[in-house]
């Protein structure tokens, strides 16, 4: 949690101009543009997080909040409603983006438990949010 909000922080501060970026602000700024982000809103609002692996388990702050999604990396993702990649998934491009995961294309609201970053842009046989491969 305070990680995020100093990465916010940062963020913020480097695109008013606050000051010279150091090495530490050019280290966050890649790190956010090679990261899955979930927020906890639909719309893009609300709390967000960023995933720049893969991560098989999401603690109780993380778990079953993620109300829309934007892929900003250049790799798939799958979005899984269990841990250990089980259940239900949806596969999300890179630079796509689902604005309300509770469509009812997807029924999907407040269910992700773990991402998986996959080794190509192509979502290969997994089921994705958007028509198109
Ligand atoms: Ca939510
Ligand atoms: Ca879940």
């Amino acid at each position: 949690m305070r990680s995020i909000k100093a990465l916010s922080c940062a963020v913020l501060a480097a695109a008013l101009g606050l000051g010279p970026a150091s090495p530490a602000q050019a280290t966050t700024r890649a790190y956010a543009a090679d990261s899955l982000k979930l927020y906890d809103d639909a719309f893009y609002e609300g709390y967000w997080r960023l995933f720049p692996h893969t991560n098989h388990y999401f603690d109780y702050e993380d778990n079953d909040e993620a109300s829309s999604v934007e892929n900003n990396t250049p790799s798939a993702w799958v979005l899984f409603d269990d841990v250990g990649f089980k259940d239900r998934r949806f596969c999300i491009r890179p630079g796509e983006k689902v604005v309300h995961l509770g469509a009812p294309a997807y029924k999907f609201n407040d269910k992700v438990s773990s991402v998986l970053r996959l080794g190509s842009p192509s979502c290969g046989d997994y089921p994705t949010f958007f028509s198109g491969d």
